[in-house]
């Protein structure tokens, strides 16, 4: 498997300001914002600001510091975002996982029943 990081990707462009966003949070490591093209009433995409390309990617090579950044931001925005009745977290990776946009994101979904995962 190539992990080969891409700079042009869209969420690259998005951090080097190059792309405008919804910006829910921002970190030292971390960025979230509105998807583009919500699948639910709440549907917010965490990114960290390191040159990542999938969940296995972050996982095993971003620092302790930013790992943690990344999902304690993720918990302040599943708190503030009053997902009290739950909440869904997806990583796509590579083509089978369906990732289109190939810098590691945390897909955070609620605000209605979600229905079966794979529905
Ligand atoms: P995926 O790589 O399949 O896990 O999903 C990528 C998500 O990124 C998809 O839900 C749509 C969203 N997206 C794509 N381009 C943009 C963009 O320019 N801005 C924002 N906010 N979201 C985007």
């Amino acid at each position: 498997m190539t992990l080969t990081y891409d700079p042009q990707n869209i969420f690259a462009r998005i951090l080097r300001g190059e792309i405008p966003n919804k910006t829910v949070k921002e970190t030292a490591h971390t960025l979230a914002f509105h998807d583009i093209r919500p699948l639910a009433p709440v549907h917010i995409l965490v990114i960290p600001k390191g040159a990542y390309v999938t969940f296995g990617d972050f996982a095993a090579k971003a620092s302790a510091e930013e790992i943690a950044d990344f999902h304690r931001t993720c918990a302040a925005i599943i708190a503030e975002a009053g997902l009290d009745a739950g909440y869904r977290v997806i990583s796509n990776a590579h083509d089978h996982g369906g990732q289109e946009v190939p810098h590691y994101h945390l897909h955070i979904l609620g605000g209605a029943a979600l229905g079966p995962m794979l529905a």
